[in-house]
């Protein structure tokens, strides 16, 4: 048998050893999601705000055939800086670690990671879903089928309008994600608070989400939840103002004759030069709130676990 090369940052194995909430983080955000040198620092801020929240982050990625689960500061650097890091989900992950290959990890592949470092709860921006004309090209995130196997619950922003919404809530229902809002009762659509539809369950604090999760377990119901923080007010981007750029970057996807996992990267960089970085900076923020209700939920979890 081939032993998972798996490699605990200083701080995670220092954290697993004091049995301390722990948040996973993913890295495609790192290298496909966000410009140099933004993407480094908000990388630094969003693990900041984890331990500022009380909690340990664990940022997750491939690198040379190691799976990393805590980046030390100089792999961070690295990684941020690297213009071709593959793109890994459930798919390929494998593969690139037994090549000795390097990669950033998409919430599929975040996930796996997470949960076999036994690390049950993950932050990041926004999840994959269905892509709209999916009907046709039969795009839908790796994402979605990860949530309903793994057992990990994602705080994301919802998803970006860029997807189809309402397809991509009826599939989480059909795989059996539990979809939670937080503190509201529509879900919202990543730059904007509300994207129009109802979520399916609401929320208002870590300690449900928590006890929701465990519930989840005891029962051996598996899979992970979706956790909906819509982005603070003040960084919002409301949908009628966003919606004209996103069809823009689609149109413009159409005719490069963009497809596969080139998708998601190409229509985040239209829309980031297309809103002058606004995107970015919305982006940043929501992060940064989800970075926050990650660590408050580790948090939820390990008093459930000690009483
Ligand atoms: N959505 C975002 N920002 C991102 C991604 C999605 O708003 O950076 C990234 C995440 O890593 C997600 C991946 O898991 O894209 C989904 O890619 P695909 O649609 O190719 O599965
Ligand atoms: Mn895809």
């Amino acid at each position: 048998m081939t032993a998972l090369p798996l490699v605990l940052g200083a701080e995670v194995k220092q954290a697993k050893a004091d049995q301390a909430a722990i948040v996973a983080l993913e890295s495609t955000i790192i290298t496909h999601g966000m410009p140099w040198p933004r993407n480094l620092e908000t990388a630094r801020q969003v693990e900041q705000a984890v331990r500022d929240a009380g909690a340990v982050p664990a940022t997750i990625a491939v690198i040379e055939g190691q799976l990393h689960v805590g980046l030390d500061a100089d792999k961070l650097e690295a990684l941020a800086a690297m213009k071709n890091a593959a793109k890994l989900s459930r798919a390929d992950m494998a593969a690139c670690i037994a090549t000795g290959g390097t990669g950033a990890t998409t919430v599929a592949a975040t996930m796996i990671g997470a949960h076999l470092a036994g690390i049950e709860v993950f932050a990041t921006g926004g999840i994959g879903g269905v892509h709209r004309g999916a009907e046709l090209s039969f795009d839908i995130s790796a994402d979605l089928r990860e949530l309903a196997k793994t057992p990990v619950t994602v705080v994301g922003a919802g998803a970006k309008a860029i997807l189809d919404l309402p397809k991509t809530l009826e599939v989480l229902e059909t795989l059996g994600v539990p979809v939670i809002a937080f503190g509201q009762d529509g879900f919202p659509a990543f730059w904007a608070r509300e994207s129009g539809l109802q979520a399916p369950l609401r929320m208002d604090s870590a300690t449900d989400i928590a006890a929701a999760a465990r519930m989840r377990s005891e029962m051996g119901v598996e899979g992970g939840q979706l956790v909906a923080n819509p982005i603070p007010a003040e960084a919002e981007i409301p949908l009628a103002e966003i919606s004209s750029v996103i069809e823009q970057a689609l149109s413009a996807a159409q005719s490069a004759g963009i497809g596969g996992k080139a998708v998601t990267p190409f229509l985040l960089q239209h829309i980031f030069e297309a809103t002058q970085g606004r995107s970015l900076e919305a982006n940043i923020a929501l992060v940064l709130n989800n970075a926050r209700l990650g660590a408050e939920i580790a948090r939820a979890l390990r008093a459930i676990s000690r009483s």
